[in-house]
């Protein structure tokens, strides 16, 4: 029994996907120019599909899983069961009007034409306003279609923002956060939900070391609470005895959020010789 899950081919959650495998543990090899490959060391066949078509084949069964951004999964709206957020392919779908316009709310779309490649989206939002416009669905290149008299404004996917820039637009209302998420079959037998469960431990245990450091210093004994008191641990942080008198050495993990915030206290606090270790696995 193997579990088939679909990524994309090649584009911008490709490499990602591909790493986020190998971090499990996942040998596969790179599918540049082939349909399907097989990993390894791991119960899995890995087929490389364009982007759109992932959320149909999954709903098929011609993959049991897939790896694709959420815009994707809202705009398709197949059938599929929405697993995991995996934390990478990050973008938002914005409205975007001309830098010159003034944008006073949803109203300011009543009437006018939006080009965007997000038909369903872009639909679901403006009912939602209740507002009255007119989408003109394209495949590409939506930045440049109000520069060209096609739209009056656009609506598309936004990382940077340069884009927008670079043609002539501002973001003026983001309708979705986005980001890869896993997705599955709605209807995968015991076998295979065996296999997900096996998958998922091991991708959160990827996420949760990605969003930690271990963290080593050294810290003058007579503020050693104060220091413990910092950093939370897993359980409580490692404190051992220096060789040099009145000193210990403490060891602990922080959350990448509250990372710059903790050193600076930690330092503040009298902490020296501060050692910040990525994580490679995180197991609790
Ligand atoms: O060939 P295939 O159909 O598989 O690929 P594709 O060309 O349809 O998709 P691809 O590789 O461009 O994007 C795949 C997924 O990456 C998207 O569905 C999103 O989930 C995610 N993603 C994250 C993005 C962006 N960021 C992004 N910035 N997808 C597209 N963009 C484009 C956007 O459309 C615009 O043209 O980048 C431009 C804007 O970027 P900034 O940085 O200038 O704002
Ligand atoms: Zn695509």
């Amino acid at each position: 029994m193997k579990l088939r899950i679909g990524i994309q081919k090649s584009g911008r959650l490709h490499e990602d996907s591909m790493k986020l495998l190998k971090e499990c543990g996942i040998d596969v090899s790179n599918g540049v120019n082939k349909l399907k490959t097989e990993a390894s060391n791991f119960p899995l066949e890995v087929f490389f599909f364009r982007d759109d078509d992932i959320p149909q084949y999954v709903e098929d069964g011609v993959a049991d899983i897939g790896i694709v951004g959420e815009n994707v999964v809202y705009e398709k709206n197949k059938k599929i069961t929405v697993v995991e957020k995996l934390g990478f392919g990050k973008c938002r779908l914005s409205v975007a009007v001309s830098r010159n316009d003034d944008y006073d709310g949803p109203r300011f779309l009543e009437g006018k034409r939006i080009a965007t490649t997000y038909p369903v989206l872009v639909d679901r939002f403006l009912k939602e306003q209740n507002v009255t416009a007119e989408i003109h669905e394209i495949s590409g290149s939506v930045e440049i279609a109000p520069g060209i008299g096609l739209a009056d404004a656009i609506c598309d996917l936004v990382s940077s923002g340069s884009t927008l820039f670079m043609n002539g637009l501002k973001e003026v209302q983001p309708i979705l956060q986005s980001q890869a998420v896993l997705i599955r079959n709605s209807g995968l037998s015991d076998a295979q939900m065996a296999i997900l469960q096996k998958l998922l431990f091991r991708i959160q245990s990827v996420k949760k070391a990605r969003n930690n450091k271990y963290i080593l210093l050294n810290a003058p004994n007579d503020r050693l609470d104060e220091i413990i008191g910092l950093l939370p641990g897993m359980k409580s942080p490692t404190v051992l005895p220096l060789a040099e008198k009145g000193w210990s050495s403490v060891h602990s993990v922080v959350n990448e959020n509250e990372f710059w915030d903790i050193i600076e206290k930690l330092k503040e606090a009298g902490a020296q010789g501060i050692l910040v270790v990525p994580i490679e696995k995180m197991i609790i």
